[in-house]
């Protein structure tokens, strides 16, 4: 563990306040805090939380894809899923080891996660029904997940900045992978195009909730963006996501299932229909459509996947050893 120098404010010489005011004098200068550096609890708190939930979507997230592995239409689109896959378990494994550096231990976290008492993004709690769902995985989910993470590579606390450079980079080639396999099926059949269209109608909403409640219902952002974990808000990164999207549908002859989205002159944003905070809260809340296959499948994989671990440590135990002799 790095954080054995973590201060909490009652050890803070000159108390609460002093510790506030000289750490957010660092924020405002633009300095990255890293994990030996005093910090002010919430501040570890909110990263903890925020990573802990952004690991477990790395991972939940690889389950509704890789129901479609073996039922890719090409080799070529099998070997994209699979290197998507393995990527994305990197990305969770990248995140989990940026976390234990505030001084969490990764079991403690996967344990929250078995337990049902993490969060994890709401949409990966919807079904894969065929093909075209990754292809818009990929271009719309993948999409989302980069106007989220490429200002998270600038947030002020430094594990966590760092270990999303090489996801957002990891996650440039999903997005275009899902892009490049819409294109393909937009190019086909009239029944392929209507898988597309299909997939679009039925992923647009989870993925527009991606980005979480709106400013004012957020009870975190306040805090997130004084303290630039947040450099963008809730409402600010949606917008961003529909602005880059708009010209790639149209490009493919994809329509945006939103009746009310529109381009608003005086504001220069896209206005759009309301999203359904109801259906949202209900997933986050752990009963959408598929939260329990994949709490089941997870612990499946943990259970099953047990004696790798015992192995892992039964060599590192002899390797000490070794060494130590
Ligand atoms: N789903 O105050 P708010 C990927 C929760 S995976 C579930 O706005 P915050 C990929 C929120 O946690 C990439 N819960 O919160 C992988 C909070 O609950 P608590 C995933 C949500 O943190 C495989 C409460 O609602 N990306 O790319 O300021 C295959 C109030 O919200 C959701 C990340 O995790 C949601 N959608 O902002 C393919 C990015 N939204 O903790 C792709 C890192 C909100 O107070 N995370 N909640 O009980 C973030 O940027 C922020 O945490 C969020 C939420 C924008 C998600």
């Amino acid at each position: 563990m790095y954080s054995q120098g973590l201060m909490g404010v009652e050890e803070t010489p000159g108390g609460e306040q002093d510790l506030l005011d000289r750490f957010q004098a660092r924020i405002d200068a633009g300095e990255k805090i890293e994990p030996n550096d005093e910090m002010p609890e919430a501040y570890r708190k909110t990263l903890i939380r925020q990573m802990s939930q952004h690991a477990h979507s790395e991972i939940v997230g690889v389950y509704p894809e890789a129901n479609w592995v073996t039922r890719a239409p090409s080799l070529r689109r099998k070997l994209q899923a699979m290197a998507k896959i393995q990527d994305e378990f990197g990305h969770g494994l990248y995140i989990y080891s940026a976390a234990e550096t505030l001084g969490v231990s990764r079991e403690e976290m996967i344990g929250q996660l078995l337990s049902g008492k993490a969060k994890y993004s709401s949409v990966f709690n919807y079904p894969t029904l065929n093909w075209a769902d990754l292809a818009v995985i990929g271009w719309l989910g993948d999409g989302a997940a980069i106007m989220n993470q490429i200002p998270l590579c600038r947030c002020s606390y430094g594990p966590y900045a760092r270990s999303m450079v090489l996801v957002c980079k990891e996650e440039s080639f999903h997005q275009r992978q899902g892009f490049e396999a819409m294109v393909a099926l937009m190019d086909g059949s009239p029944e392929q195009k209507a898988m597309g269209q299909d997939a679009v109608n039925r992923w647009w909403w989870p993925i527009m909730m991606m980005f979480g409640p709106h400013d004012a219902d957020s009870p975190n952002t306040e805090m997130g963006v004084k303290w630039k974990i947040k450099n963008f808000t809730n409402d600010e990164l949606r917008q961003k996501f529909i602005k880059a999207t708009v010209p790639q549908a149209k490009l493919i002859g994809i329509e945006i299932p939103d009746p009310d989205l529109r381009f608003n002159e005086e504001t220069g944003d896209w206005d759009h229909g309301e999203i359904d905070w109801d259906e949202f809260w209900s997933v986050v809340k752990g009963e959408g459509p598929c939260n329990h296959d994949r709490i089941t499948a997870r612990r499946k994989a943990h259970a099953e996947g047990a004696w790798v671990l015992k192995a892992a440590e039964a060599y590192a135990a002899k390797q000490a050893a070794r060494d130590a002799a």
